[in-house]
């Protein structure tokens, strides 16, 4: 499937926005440093079948109140300058608000974030999710629920991806592990959490 540069498109049950050079090189590399400082990156635990495991990435979380999922409950940190104007360059994009951020932080190629939808509740019934990534590259993939059709992005640093219309009710997620060697990538998840 094309997918055209700046421009929403429709898959098969959802809409994409993609646009790899929505930030530049430059600036891509400046809030790098700046997020990787400044960022309190905390490692959480999770518990799955009745055992604690640490979640394989950093995350850190910014919103009006807490966000719970997969029984962990983040408690939101103070907003960070960098990350409320980044915040409205996505807004001029979804035209729509957007309240809230996940900010994940994989340190290398042995972090990842498993096959995964945001549907909570809270995100309501067409979530909007504008993702900013910056650093090293790092695989995407996209596969639907029933048809197991993939579409796959290489989410270069300065990109933005964005989730919108079905498709967090039909398709999943997730950055894989990979062995190729990789350094830190930071990946900052703007979402709309209702009250
Ligand atoms: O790192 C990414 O690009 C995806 C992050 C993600 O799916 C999430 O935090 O829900
Ligand atoms: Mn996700």
């Amino acid at each position: 499937m094309a997918i055209e540069q700046g421009r929403w498109v429709s898959i098969p049950d959802g809409l994409l926005y993609w646009d790899p050079n929505f930030i530049s090189k430059k600036e891509s590399d400046q809030l790098f440093t700046t997020l990787h400082q400044d960022i309190k990156w905390r490692c959480d635990q999770i518990t799955l079948f009745g055992q604690r495991h640490f979640i394989p990435r950093l995350q850190c979380w910014y919103g009006d109140g807490p966000y719970c999922y997969s029984n962990l409950t983040m408690q939101p940190e103070a907003w960070l300058n960098p990350l409320i104007e980044l915040k409205s360059r996505c807004e001029q994009i979804t035209d729509s608000p957007l309240n809230c951020v996940l900010a994940n932080l994989y340190r290398d190629g042995n972090d990842s974030n498993g096959w995964h939808a945001d549907n909570e509740p809270e995100l309501g019934e067409q979530p909007i999710i504008a993702s900013l990534s910056f650093g090293e590259t790092r695989r995407f993939h996209l596969k639907h629920r029933q048809t197991k059709q993939k579409i796959s992005f290489d989410l270069t640093p300065g990109s933005l991806l964005i989730m919108a219309g079905e498709t967090q009710k039909y398709w999943l997620h997730t950055v894989p592990k990979t062995k190729k060697p990789k350094q830190a990538r930071i990946n900052l998840t703007y979402r709309f959490l209702h009250a």
